[in-house]
């Protein structure tokens, strides 16, 4: 399988990572693809649709979120990742902050760890130096449970940053290379509203730390709570956003909507050719 990133492999490629939700409370699919069967139906039409990596999740990280134990976790993902390698020629990421679950992810032939904690949960960066696997490295300030009760930052952008330069110091440091990391500034991750346009707005200055970026934001409440629209009714706001980060150097789109930011990546490339 091709690297995810766009470091060695299409430069002006810009990856979209379809959601594939596997938690039974998952917020915008309402529970529909709990089931296995269901979930590779959604995985096959993300294929049709033009998705680059699906994004499974069987670990609640939004807002508010209860944990879920190792054993859980393990029993939602694993199977489906091997039954989508084993059905697919398609990159899998799995959204984990488990080293237990990276473990057997990276056992069962996943291409990236997605983890909104950022390898900082015990044994994390021990297992994933011991493959070659790609990980994205999210900002989140608090954790789930309470991380929207009261965020606040100085500079934001200067916080993210600063966070990102010590978590790729601690990744080099454990012998995980630069090459294999991505940068996510994690949208409503402790972040309020006017926090997450002002890391939109600035988030080409992201690019400094000369790595791949991550925006997801789809369907997320920076675009309902802006628009006052049900999750069911933010396709047109999360392109759009998603639109913004890619236009300052976002690498990789986090969405729901494949087939709708497929196309939207696709205007975006008509137009690039023409740039200088
Ligand atoms: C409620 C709120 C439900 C938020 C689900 C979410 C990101 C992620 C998530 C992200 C990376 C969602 C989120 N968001 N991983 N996992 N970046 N790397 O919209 O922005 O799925 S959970």
């Amino acid at each position: 399988m091709s690297k995810i990133t766009s470091i060695q492999s299409e430069l002006n490629k810009v990856q979209v990572m379809g959601i594939l939700n596997v938690t039974p409370d998952s917020f915008s699919d309402g529970g529909q693809f709990t089931h296995f069967d269901s979930a590779l139906k959604q995985v096959e039409q993300m294929i049709k649709n033009g998705v680059d990596v699906i994004d499974i999740g069987g670990e609640s990280t939004r807002p508010g979120a209860v944990d879920v134990s190792v054993q859980d976790e393990i029993i939602r993902v694993i199977p489906l990742l091997k039954a989508i390698k084993s059905r697919f020629d398609i990159n899998v990421s799995i959204d984990t902050s488990k080293a237990e679950v990276m473990a057997e992810a990276i056992t069962f032939g996943a291409d990236m760890i997605n983890d909104v904690r950022a390898l900082q949960n015990k044994g994390c960066l021990e297992v994933v130096a011991q493959s070659n696997i790609e990980i994205c490295l999210m900002h989140m300030q608090g954790m789930p449970r309470t991380m929207q009760e009261n965020p606040e930052y100085n500079d934001i952008i200067g916080d993210i940053l600063d966070f990102f330069r010590q978590r790729i110091n601690c990744c080099e440091q454990n012998g995980i290379h630069k090459e294999r990391l991505v940068l996510d500034p994690g949208f409503g991750f402790g972040k309020t509203l006017e926090h997450n346009y002002e890391v939109l707005a600035k988030f080409s200055q992201f690019n400094a730390l000369g790595l791949p970026l991550l925006a997801g934001i789809s369907r997320k409440s920076m675009i309902g709570n802006l628009l006052n629209r049900d999750v069911s009714d933010r396709l047109a706001g999360s392109l759009a956003a998603a639109i913004v980060a890619v236009q300052q150097g976002a690498k990789i789109i986090r969405v729901h909507d494949v087939q709708e930011s497929v196309d939207a990546m696709r205007i975006l490339k008509a137009v690039a050719q023409y740039k200088i």
